[in-house]
Parts: C-alpha cells; structure tokens; sequence
C-alpha cells in the first residue's frame, strides 16, 4: 500500500517563511481547494491519504515534504533549517514510527526534507540556506549502511534542491540556473520563463504537475513524458511545490 501524508493548510499560511519570494496574499479557500484536489490526485494515482492533524500555529506545517526523508528501510526526522518550522517534526515522527525504524538529524545539524532527492540507492542533498554540512554527514552515516551513496549538490538562489531538480522517471527535471546539471546522468531543462517548473511529483509511474508551466510542460511532451496536472498557484506564494505537500511511502 502506498500512503501520502498530508497536512491542512493552516489559518496562518499568510505568516509563512519566505526567502526568495516577496509576499504576496494568499487565498485561504483557494489554497485549500486546490490542497483537496492535490490529494484527490494523489488518491486517484494509488495513495491512501493520511491526513495528519493540522496545525494552526505553524503557518509552514503544509509542507510536509521538509520534516522527513523516508526511505525503504527507515526514516530520518529532519532538523528544520527554520527554527520556527521544528514544531512540525512530532506529530509526523508519531505517524512514520510504525512503519519505519526512525533516525533524527541533531544539533548543529539542519536539514529540511525538500533537500533531499533520493534517486535508487544515489541520495543527493542540497547544501542551502536550510540544511549544513553537518545535517548532510549525519544523514550520510545514518543511510550508507543501507547501501545509500550521498552526494553534496550546491543549490543557488532557490529555496530547496527539490526547487531546482525533481525525478520524473528516468530522467532528472533541472532549472541549469539553479543547480549544476551535470550532477545527473539524464536531465530534461525546465523552460527558463518558468523559474519555479523543476518541482514534479513522480507517483506510482506517474508525474503529477503544475498547471503553470505550460512551456515546460510541452518540454516533457516532446520527450514522451506526460503528466497530470493541478493547480498549486496559490501555495507557490508561499514558496512552496507540488512535492512539499505529501511525503509519499510503501507500506
Ligand atoms: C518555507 O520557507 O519553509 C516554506 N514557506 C516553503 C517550504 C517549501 N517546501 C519545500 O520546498 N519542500
């Protein structure tokens, strides 16, 4: 069985962290609409959708994505580069604790999931605002006894890796301007109109994608992928992808 956790978007996404963005209002209903139609789409891909409590106080806690990394064999509890984000951690430690064993990030570490792109048994880290070299060692000596090899991508001028290169099957979908493509053995380049296009969701063999990129998108078709898309417009504003919705696991 494959689960989505997921989390409501709080009354206080209006308060959300933002680094590379100015901000802009957000639509609360909107943002929810759209919310519910994500996890409609990721039901309609072959998710059980585990809605986690939501969290009122913590206008970032949608953004599920940046609080773990689950992997096969376990999970590790990220230490949000954002201390006003670390509040999150809990309630999805308490969700992922009977399907994994769980593994935490420590003091001075910071690491924020969305910087994490595992890719087989290749794990690449972004090294950003949020997450330090000492969150990506820690990470390392938690996951190569499982076989994982992790590599040190630099990230410019986005949030998170995740903002700048997504798996979208056989193939890595990359803004060049954001991270260094040659990382990846086989990559597709989003449109450079379209800033934000590198943040696909790959489910069950399927891409889920933003309608906004409409470029990018024609990009993808040319090479035989295609994909479905939702409207994430609102959630953008707070700087936030299709990825960070959900954290997506086997059970
Ligand atoms: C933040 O700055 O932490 C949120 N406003 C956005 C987080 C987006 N998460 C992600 O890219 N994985």
């Amino acid at each position: 069985m494959l689960i989505a956790l997921t989390r409501p978007v709080p009354k206080s996404i209006n308060r959300c962290e933002l680094t590379h963005l100015a901000r802009e209002p957000i639509d609360l209903a909107r943002a929810r609409e759209q919310h519910d139609a994500y996890e409609r789409a990721l039901q309609d891909l072959g998710c059980t959708i585990h809605r986690l409590p939501a969290l009122h106080d913590l206008p970032d806690s949608v953004f599920v994505e940046d609080t773990a990394v689950v992997l096969p064999e376990a999970a590790v509890m990220a230490r949000l580069g954002s201390e006003s984000r670390r509040g999150e951690i809990g309630s999805v430690a308490a969700a992922l604790q009977p399907h994994r064993p769980l593994f935490a990030i420590e003091e001075p570490g910071t690491l924020d999931g969305g910087d994490v792109l595992a890719i087989g048994k290749r794990i690449f880290v972004g090294r950003s605002s949020r997450t330090n070299e000492a969150g990506i060692a820690q990470l390392r000596q938690m996951v190569e006894p499982f076989g994982y090899r992790v590599s040190t991508a630099a990230v410019r001028e986005c949030l998170h890796l995740k903002s700048a290169a997504t798996l979208i099957g056989e193939a890595v979908l990359c803004n060049a301007r954001w991270v260094d493509v040659k990382l990846f053995d086989e990559t597709i380049e989003t449109h450079p109109a379209e800033r934000f296009a590198a943040n696909a969701l790959l489910v069950n063999g399927s891409v889920l994608y933003p309608a906004a990129y409409p470029r990018t998108r024609a990009r993808l078709a040319r090479r035989g992928i295609s994909v479905q898309t939702v409207d994430a417009d609102e959630l953008a504003k707070a700087e936030g992808g299709l990825t960070c919705c959900s954290i997506v696991f086997e059970v």
